[in-house]
């Protein structure tokens, strides 16, 4: 399994409905996640700076950002684009983290 961690920003105001709507996340995306090999999967928020840090773990090598290409993916930005810094195609602004630590 390997660890996967990226930022992505949120529009400042938006921390309830961010987590409403991920509440509340669509069964579809769910399976469609777990199916790419992806576990393990965590959003937080840092408030100081509306910073969502995302941890995950894959099968693979893809992580969840790696999906855009599939119909599913590209309606879930769409729809999660008027609360979130993204790019002119609606993905989420997203900067890798690398891995310095893992605790043996
Ligand atoms: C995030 C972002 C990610 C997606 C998760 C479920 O807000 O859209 O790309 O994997 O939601």
């Amino acid at each position: 399994m390997n660890q996967i961690a990226f930022t992505m920003k949120l529009l400042p105001g938006f921390e309830k409905e961010y987590e409403k709507r991920h509440d509340e996340i669509w069964p579809e995306l769910q399976a469609l996640l777990k199916a790419s090999g992806i576990s393990d999967y965590h959003i937080f928020l840092d408030r100081s700076s509306n910073t969502l840090f995302a941890f995950q773990q894959t099968s693979g090598t893809s992580s969840s950002q790696d999906l855009g290409e599939t119909e599913l993916v590209k309606k879930w930005w769409a729809y999660m684009a008027d609360i979130m810094e993204t790019n002119p195609d609606n993905s989420p602004v997203t900067n890798p983290l690398t891995k310095v630590f893992t605790l043996k």
